[in-house]
């Protein structure tokens, strides 16, 4: 029989009805209001095939943070996230219908925005990025699991969005051939990156490979970057993920899923002050990163348009939507900010190369 959430917090010993919260993909997430509050998250079996091997990655990645946070004096509490055991001392709880739970204490006086309200945000959240990729820097890398393969390689991402238009599955093709169209005219991009990484001109690092402004906290009072969360997708790759996919969304001019594209624009002032957070954090930055970081941004929105539009085209089936055409609007958005960085790539160019000197 299905237990209630109701139900699951008590193997967390906890007596409450929780509320849904906050604006991911993926996981159901909930905040249970006590004191202190905690959040409470179904792990998306879906996406992640096996559950255990993603709370195994992120007890240790925990850890590992935690021990640095400590190390350079900071509050542990605030600066990582940290995992509630259930009662008998997992690090997440199977229900009796196969779902997996997770508790992590929710952090206080600080929040996550979905759109973007000032470059300063931006310089912050590049500084919070930055600041984990550092902690991270001599984190074991082969003992984390591939809790997605190949979860940004470009190559099997246009492979696979290609397979799902010649599947038509659900017949959404013939309604979306201006957009399968601007995807196929990109299709030089997508190997660039991939095979740098085959032939050992870009460093593999541990990344976190999902750095949307909605999953760094900013501290309510000072705007500074207080926590990374969302660590399902830590695993080795590149630095130009992080970056890349993090002006994705926090250069836009407007939300994701924003119907009027006359609203949405890729914004150089935004991207100015995430290049300076991030570079000025990562002295460890190669040559070719920075060469290939405007290109990056390119590449990473890329990658996710296609991934929309391959979701679009297979009925949706990996992300939330709240309406039959969401993945589409989603896709275009992705299109839109990509032209305009087509205009703006010279730009984006001279920026990168007047910050690192
Ligand atoms: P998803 O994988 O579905 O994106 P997230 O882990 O990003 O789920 O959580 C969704 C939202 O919940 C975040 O954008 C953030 O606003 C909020 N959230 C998640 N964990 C915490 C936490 N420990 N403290 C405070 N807010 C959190
Ligand atoms: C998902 O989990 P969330 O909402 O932060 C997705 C990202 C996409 C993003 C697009 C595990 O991120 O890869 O870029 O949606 N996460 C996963 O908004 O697929
Ligand atoms: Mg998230």
């Amino acid at each position: 029989m299905t237990e209630s959430i109701r139900e699951i917090l008590t193997h967390f010993s906890i007596e409450l009805n929780p509320s849904s919260y906050g604006n991911g993909h993926i996981n159901d997430t909930y905040l249970v209001a006590t004191d202190p509050s905690y959040i409470l998250q179904k792990i998306n079996k879906n996406v992640f095939k096996k559950p255990e091997e993603v709370m195994e990655n992120i007890k240790l990645v925990t850890e590992h943070l935690r021990r640095k946070i400590i190390a350079e004096g900071g509050d542990p509490m605030r600066g990582t996230l940290n995992l509630i055991e259930t009662v008998d001392g997992k690090p997440f709880y199977k229900s009796n219908d196969g779902e997996y739970y997770r508790m992590y204490v929710f952090i206080d006086g600080a929040r996550s925005y979905d759109v973007v309200e000032s470059p300063e945000q931006l310089y912050q959240a590049a500084k919070a990025f930055g600041r984990f990729q550092n902690m991270l820097a001599d984190f074991p890398a082969e003992k984390l699991y591939e809790v997605i393969p190949r979860f940004h390689d470009t190559r099997k991402r246009y492979a696979d969005f290609l397979a799902a238009v010649e599947a038509d599955s659900v017949g959404r093709a013939a309604g979306a051939a201006r957009e399968i169209q601007f995807v196929k005219d990109r299709e030089d991009a997508v190997g660039v990156v991939v095979d740098d990484i085959a032939s050992g001109i870009l460093p593999v690092r541990v990344t976190h490979n999902d750095t949307k402004l909605n999953n760094v906290l900013l501290d309510e009072k000072t705007g500074e970057g207080v926590c990374v969360i969302d660590l399902d997708t830590v695993m080795p790759g590149s630095l130009l993920y992080d970056f890349g996919d993090a002006l994705r969304f926090a250069g836009s001019t407007g939300a994701e899923d924003e119907p009027d594209l006359n609203k949405i624009w890729f914004d150089l002032a935004n991207f100015e002050a995430f290049t300076r957070g991030f570079v000025e954090t990562l002295p460890s930055i190669t040559e070719r990163e920075l060469e290939l970081l405007p290109f990056s941004v390119k590449l990473l929105t890329l990658e996710c348009g296609m991934r929309f539009l391959a979701d679009y085209l297979s009925g949706d089936t990996y992300f939330k939507t709240a309406y039959p055409e969401h993945n589409l609007i989603r896709c275009r958005t992705q299109f839109k900010l990509i032209e305009d960085m087509e205009r703006k790539m010279g730009e984006m160019e001279s920026i990168v190369k007047k910050i690192a000197g």
